[in-house]
């Protein structure tokens, strides 16, 4: 009998160990599971655009764009690359296009499709403004 009572108190307390480890455990891995998903998610989305080759680059550097007035084609692409610490956007004023926020040393492929001037700001920091020129395609 004495057996029997010693073997029941051994199955209580492993499943009281299980139960307290699982209970503890589980909200840790999901915050933490959660966090590399997001950063592994950004990275991959990089690739995709930079694999697209630029005609004309935009340096987004000590919240200025560089350079600050661009010409290009129709048809081609720019790309604007954020070298600050700070997050930045490259956003025209009248909605033609718009980069979400670029973290340190993202980039953001924008293919220009209708001629025109195309005045751009960043919206995290409205004072930053730019000038996209885009020009009909030599025949
Ligand atoms: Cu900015």
């Amino acid at each position: 009998m004495k057996y029997i009572s010693y073997f029941f108190i051994a199955i209580a307390s492993a499943f009281l160990v299980i139960l307290l480890s699982l209970s503890s455990c589980s909200p840790n891995p999901k915050a933490t599971t959660s966090q590399p998903m997001m950063m592994k998610a950004q990275p991959k989305s990089q690739p995709q655009t930079s694999q697209q080759t630029a005609d004309a680059t935009v340096k987004i550097r000590n919240f200025k764009f560089e350079p600050a007035n661009l010409t290009i084609a129709v048809g081609k692409t720019v790309q604007f690359s954020n070298v600050d610490e700070e997050p930045h956007t490259a956003t025209a004023t009248d909605g033609t296009f718009n980069s979400k926020a670029l973290d340190t040393n993202q980039t953001w492929n924008y293919t220009t499709t209708k001629p025109g001037t195309y005045p751009y700001i960043c919206s995290v920091h409205p004072f930053m403004k730019g000038t996209l020129t885009v020009i009909p395609q030599k025949n």
